[in-house]
This record gives structure tokens, sequence and C-alpha cells, in this order.
């Protein structure tokens, strides 16, 4: 654990994370440095938030030497590991961390770390919301949205821990360890982030399991190979979630299979020989991808003694999270979802099957994270009725797919949004669905949902 009182700490990015760090370090007695190479005007509203407190500041640049002068150094997620500046702090022999290892030794309860390419995000609220239908006390927090340190700056004093981790979170960790570990699923995503390519990529989130020991648990993708090869060498108790019944696969293995299985239309769960069932007729998530959600949060949670009844009650009531193929309105026989979340074409693959047969006018484009467009491929051409390219990857997403639906380049979001107004019929679904992160455009992808929805309440 570091002792802060006194330590020349360097906090790298003010973004939420750097924010809640700084709050902390202050309070704690640390010398807190600032660094982000945004500027000053750009940061004005966190700059506000900590204008009392004796912070020193480097903006709109990074220097080498503010970094080897700091004892420790905070990385936020969003600024790369490889940041030359770090690499002089790195041969200087200087502590790197981030917010999630420095809140480690600090929480008291069990924590639940959910990790994964897609679904992370309504895994993490629905694990949530099962444990307090139980009426449990959870902190949910981490790549969600709510920096860790938010609790312990509020002395808050949770039954249990629920967090979201992204790759990057996971990058900096050392001795972190949550109870139980969920891998939602491991797919291509973040390149720009990872130019050696997936495998990269897939180490990092590999890190959340790097210290388990035998009193831990992982709950796996049996559907998802990068996932399911996690098993290998793991330590703790290993169950499964599946959206085929497994005896349907290999009958004598199905014998002694632990973990969840779909069968239309109810999840059962077999654990310690113990067999529940989850009723999903009255389940308000559309798709398969969210009864993967659905069996992995429930595995969790019952794993941390949840009732059955309390993950019934919630299979039944969640009405899933904002940004997720989340319902905005219908007008004149229109329906609106905003996946303003779906950065990535995996998760755009998902959200394109989970509308049935209806037509769907499909929004895409923002910043490309090197990505491949191709999968999109067989699916534009069965589902999308037209295809409305906005941002900077426009031209590369419409080389590849573009001749697959009547497509159309737009200027703005605006025009994007009305266009597919006019193109739509009763019966269609209009849905944004990028494939892409925002930042071309936005400052998030909260940022352009609420933008999105914005515009869909004006029509
Ligand atoms: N910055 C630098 N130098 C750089 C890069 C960035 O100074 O080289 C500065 C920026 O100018 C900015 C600050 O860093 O001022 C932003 O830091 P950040 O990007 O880490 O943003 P936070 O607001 O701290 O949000 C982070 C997570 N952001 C990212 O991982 C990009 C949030 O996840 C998370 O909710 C939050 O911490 C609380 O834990 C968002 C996200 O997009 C939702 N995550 C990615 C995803 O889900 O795909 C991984």
């Amino acid at each position: 654990m570091h002792k802060l009182k006194g330590k020349k700490v360097l906090v790298v990015g003010l973004g939420k994370s750097g924010l809640s760090m700084v709050r902390y370090l202050v309070q704690e007695g640390a010398k807190v440095t600032v660094s982000d190479s945004k500027s000053k005007s750009e940061l004005a509203d966190q700059l506000k938030i900590i204008a009392e407190m004796k912070v020193e500041f480097e903006l709109g640049k990074h220097n080498g030497k503010t970094f080897t002068s700091a004892e420790l150094i905070i990385l936020s997620p969003g600024v790369p590991t490889s940041l030359p500046e770090l690499a002089e702090a790195r041969a200087a022999g200087i502590p790197i961390t981030n917010d999630i290892e420095l809140a480690y030794p600090l929480i008291k309860a069990p924590i639940i770390a959910v990790t994964g390419t897609n679904g992370k995000t309504t895994t993490t609220a629905l694990i949530s919301e099962m444990l307090k239908n139980d009426g449990r006390t959870v902190f949910t927090g981490g790549n969600i949205g709510t920096p860790v340190f938010d609790m312990i700056l509020e002395n808050q004093n949770p039954d249990f821990v629920v967090l979201e981790l992204s790759s990057f979170q996971l990058e900096t960790i050392q001795n972190f360890k949550a109870k139980i570990n969920v891998f939602t699923n491991l797919e291509p995503d973040h390149l720009d982030r990872y130019p050696n390519g997936v495998e990269s990529y897939y180490s990092a989130k590999k890190r959340l399991i790097a210290k388990a020991d035998a009193e831990s648990s992982l709950i796996i993708n049996l559907d998802n190979d990068a996932s399911y090869n996690l098993k290998n060498g793991f330590p703790g108790k290993i169950v499964y979630f599946t959206k085929i019944n497994p005896m349907l696969k290999n009958a004598a293995e199905a014998e002694n299979f632990q973990g969840a299985y779909y069968q239309k239309p109810r999840i059962v769960m077999r654990l310690d020989g113990k067999e529940e069932i989850i009723e999903m007729i009255l389940c308000k998530l559309p798709g398969d991808h969210n009864r993967e959600n659905i069996m992995a949060a429930a595995l969790a949670a019952k794993l941390v003694g949840c009732s059955k009844a309390a993950i019934q009650k919630t299979a039944e009531t969640f009405k899933g999270v904002s940004h997720r193929l989340e319902f905005i309105r219908k007008k004149d026989g229109v329906v609106f979802y905003n996946d303003s979340k779906a950065t990535n074409v995996a998760s755009v693959m998902r959200s394109l099957s989970s509308f049935g047969t209806s037509p769907l006018i499909l929004i895409a484009g923002g910043r490309d994270k090197d990505q491949d467009f191709a999968p999109l491929l067989d699916l534009v051409k069965k589902r999308v009725k037209n295809l409305i390219l906005v941002g900077e990857a426009k031209e590369k997403i419409n080389r590849v797919i573009g001749d697959f639906s009547e497509t159309f380049l737009v200027g703005t979001f605006e025009e994007g949004v009305l266009l597919a107004f006019q193109k739509s019929r009763t019966g269609d679904i209009i849905l944004l669905s990028p494939a892409c992160a925002s930042y071309d455009m936005f400052k998030s992808f909260e940022e352009r949902g609420d933008y999105f929805k914005k515009l869909v309440s004006q029509l």
C-alpha cells in the first residue's frame, strides 16, 4: 500500500478518474501535480471543482521532467501506457499505477469484477440490481462511469463492490483481485490502443485474473472461444454460461455442467448439484446478447448468496441501461433506439440481430478504432434498409459495406437523423449504433446518445 502523506504524486489526465484521485490525494496530504494534454480553458469545468485545493498544474502538454520528478504516477484509463513521458518515468524506476489498484487495499467488501468486450455495463448494472433487490447495499463503479474513489471519498461501506473494468484500467493493476470475475466475451476492439493486435488487448483483460487464487471464481462464456480459454490454469471455481443447452452439445460433459444455459423461454442455473429456473417471459431486454448478460449476472449474484427471488425480480423489471439499445420513442409508427455505446463492430452485430424482422435504418460512423467493418456485411445485407453514415469513418465504412443497403453519407449528425426519419415508414426501426468511438464529434458516447435523443424528441 502506498504511503501518500508528503509524497509527490502526479495524476495524468483530469477527467472523472483524475478528479476523484486529486480529491483523495489532497485529503491524504500528498503533494499533487496534474498533467493533462488539454488546455486550461478546455478543462475549465474540472478546474472549478478543485479550485480551492493545493495542486500544481501542467496543462496543454505533458513534460518528461514532470513525470520523472514524481514519486508516484497515477494514470487515467484514457491515457495510453505507451506515452513517451511514461517510458522516461519507467526507466527512472517511478511506480505507475491507477485508481483501481490504489483503491484495492481500501475496499473491505467482496469485489465482483466484470470485464469483457461487450455487455460489461449491462451485466454490471444487473448484478448490482439483483443484490439490491436482495436487500444488500452495493457500490457500483469503474468503467460504468463512477470512479471507485467516489466510494472512498464518500465513506461508503457497502456489502458488495461491483466494478466494471476496461482493458485500459486493467493494464496498470498489480495486486488487485476480485472474489468473482466475470468475462462477458472477448472480441476485437480498441485496436488503435493495441497496435500489436488483438492478443495484447486480450492480455490486458486477462490481467484481471492474474492474482486469482483458490477462493476466486470465474464466470465465462462457453460460446466465445477467447473467453472460454481463460479456464486454463485458473486456480478457483469456474462456471459457464451458454445460449445452448449443454445436453445438446455433449451429453457426457453436460452431466458435470456448472453454470447457466438458456432454454427458451427460461434460464436454467445449475450450481453444486442444485438446479434453479429463471423465467424470462416478462424480461424487457431485447436480444440474445442480453440473455447472456442476465445469465452471467445471475451466476455472479448466486455465487455471493443472492436469492433466486431477487434474480427473478430483476430479470422481469430491469429496463436496461442508457445508450445500450435504449428505447427512445415511437413516432408515426417508427421506433427509435439509442445504442450510442455500441462503439465496436461486434456490439453492432448483436444489436442488428436483436430486432426480429423489422426493417432497420442504421445510423453509424464516428471515429474509427482501426476496425475491420466487413463482419457487418451479412447483417447489413439482410437487415438494413437504409444505412446512414456520419463522421470521420464514413468513407471507410461505405467502401466496405455501403453497397449492401441503400446508403447515404451525410455531412452532420443532425442531417443523418433527419434523413433517417424521412426515409422511414411505419414499422421501421431507426437505430443509432455507430460501431465507432464518438470523439470526432462529441466528448463521449453519452453526449452523442443524449444529443441523438434530443434530436429525436424534437422531430
Ligand atoms: N489525457 C491526457 N493525455 C493523453 C490522453 C488523455 O492528458 O494522452 C487526458 C484528457 O485530455 C482528459 C483526460 O485525460 O482530460 C481524460 O481521462 P480519461 O479518458 O481516462 O477519462 P475519465 O473521465 O477519467 O473516464 C475514465 C474512463 N474513460 C476511458 O477509459 C476512456 C471512463 O470510461 C470511466 O467511466 C471513468 O474513467 C470512471 O472510471 C469510459 C470509456 O469510454 C466510459 N471507456 C472505454 C470503453 O468503455 O470503451 C474503455
